[in-house]
């Protein structure tokens, strides 16, 4: 999970590309433009949470009556996508009847270097009985995540078939294993070092067969890979031909940065484009494609192993979140879900670990209240709130039925990207993203009509509570609205937003620009 750094060298120009702003004009100053409609529309389902498996160890979390919860994942979206997966899943068990036991824990289930949970954790009929509650309390949809790396085929065929009766409708899609691509290695350990992809697609194949005898309509994703896209090419290729019709979506995983405690993971490199991102992700949709399959992140964040504190947390998550959903979208990625929850589950699907603890002063604290990367923190004793990341990602939905339009930019060396859409009915949606901390970014566009902006702002990127979105703050108890519209009118045949240092913009035009 290296990062390599972008030197931004040349200014993109193809179609539904992210653009880097290159020195042109004065600083600071960038005329936009915007290309034809993509074909395929930003799925109404685009937005999504990934959780812990072994959140549903307290059936209550996932519950209709936690309404501070269901509140947010609302607010959000009126239609998102929940997984549950995570290492987690692959420690969890199904404990339905008295005759189920957890499986036996793996050798390499303990000690300092093993990053992978250490001890097992029963999943029970109530908690998917809620669940379906949450579901249709909330109107989202979920992936569920089922154990490969130490279950069996008769027992996740057992709880596949309890899911699938119990959610309905309301269960896209199974996946099978987390993050398989890792399980060769020491600090996961679940497999032998000579796993390999091959190896994975038959065991893959037998749960899924297993899961198909007690579940005839079960649909799969697949292969959940944490940063292989080979596996994920090779899954596209290979496995809908040994079970046809039954897979529909291939699935991956992108941390940003990481882990926490590099002297590396800064709010400078998670803003700077990540040219891993439009190298990888295209190609694993392609491949998707290809075999007539859609391609969901269906988990990531800013930074793996449970996110660092000062980053994770702060308003530039918000601003990365933005910008990384929107240049997913472009690609005809169909979804992305952000993983987040409960320290406590974090911790547990790390063995023990959560190294931003130790971070920074506070941290602890901090902690107490949730993940440092979740985008929603608390409890239900406590009461939730939205973190900084949440605002990103909701400025992104904000395309959610939309169709991507290319953006051409001219202007000067500034960090920051814009993104468009054309919504149904013919408006234009834009997105904005300045991410230079000191620099602003004064836009031009050249149209006759005038826009309602909505400003995404904070005190600075490192704020971790003062984030608003056209001025609102999301709060569980109350359904967000805006409250500060702006409206920007043409003048001389352009319309001419300045956009404050970290900070983004949504403009909305009621026809096409
Ligand atoms: C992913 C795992 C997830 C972890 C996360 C992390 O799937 O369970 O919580 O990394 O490192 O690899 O934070």
């Amino acid at each position: 999970m290296t990062r390599r750094r972008f030197i931004a060298s040349a200014l993109a120009s193809t179609a539904l590309a992210r653009f880097s702003i290159l020195a042109q004009e004065a600083a600071g100053k960038v005329r936009l433009s915007l290309g034809d409609a993509a074909s395929r529309t930003v799925p109404l389902d685009y937005l999504g949470f990934s959780y812990e498996t072994t959140e549903l160890s307290n059936p209550a979390f996932f519950a209709a009556d936690n309404q501070e919860l269901v509140s947010l994942f609302r607010g959000l979206s009126p239609q998102g996508v929940l997984r549950l997966g995570g290492n987690s899943s692959e420690f969890c068990w199904w404990h339905e009847t008295s005759a189920d036991h957890p499986p036996e824990l793996p050798a390499s289930a303990h000690g300092d270097t093993n990053w992978m949970p250490h001890k097992f954790v029963a999943i029970e009929p109530a908690a998917i009985d809620h669940l379906k509650e949450f579901l249709d309390a909330t109107g989202w949809n979920a992936i569920y995540g089922l154990n490969l790396g130490t279950g069996t085929p008769e027992g996740d065929a057992a709880e596949a078939a309890y899911v699938a009766r119990r959610l309905g409708p309301r269960l896209l899609y199974f996946q099978i294993g987390n993050e398989p691509d890792l399980y060769r290695n020491p600090s996961n350990g679940l497999r032998p070092r000579d796993w390999t992809f091959d190896t994975y697609l038959a065991q893959w194949l037998a749960f899924a067969r297993a899961v198909l005898a007690r579940v005839p309509s079960a649909r799969f994703g697949g292969p959940d890979v944490a940063s292989n896209p080979d596996w994920v090419v090779q899954f596209a290729q290979q496995a809908p031909k040994e079970l046809p019709g039954k897979i529909v979506a291939c699935t991956g995983h992108y941390y940003a940065e990481g882990p926490p405690d590099s002297p590396r993971t800064t709010i400078a490199r998670l803003l700077a484009a990540d040219p891993r991102v439009a190298r990888e992700v295209p190609r694993c949709i392609h491949a998707a494609e290809q075999a007539g399959l859609v391609y969901r992140m269906a988990e990531g964040n800013s930074c793996y192993r449970g996110g660092k504190p000062g980053l994770s947390n702060a308003f530039c998550s918000a601003l990365w979140a933005a910008d990384y959903l929107l240049e997913l979208a472009s690609f005809g990625c169909v979804g992305v879900n952000l993983h987040g929850g409960g320290a406590r589950q974090i911790r547990l699907a790390l063995g023990g670990h959560l190294p931003g603890e130790q971070l920074a002063p506070g941290a602890a604290g901090l902690a107490a209240q949730g993940s440092f990367y979740t985008p929603i923190a608390g409890n239900r004793e406590n009461g939730f709130s939205a973190r900084p990341v949440f605002y990103g990602m909701k400025l992104a939905g904000l395309f959610a039925g939309g169709r991507m339009r290319p953006v051409h930019l001219d202007g000067s060396a500034v960090n920051g990207s814009a993104w468009a859409a054309e919504m149904p009915g013919g408006a234009t949606r834009l997105v904005l993203i300045n991410k230079d901390p000191q620099q602003r970014l004064d836009i031009s566009i050249r149209t006759t009509d005038a826009a309602r902006v909505w400003k995404l702002e904070a005190s600075a990127l490192t704020a971790t509570s003062d984030v608003t979105l056209a001025g609102a703050q999301f709060k569980p108890e109350t359904a967000w609205q805006p409250e500060r519209e702006e409206d920007l009118s043409s003048k001389d045949g352009e319309v001419q937003l300045p956009l404050e240092p970290a900070s983004a913009a949504a403009l909305f035009f009621p026809g096409s620009i």
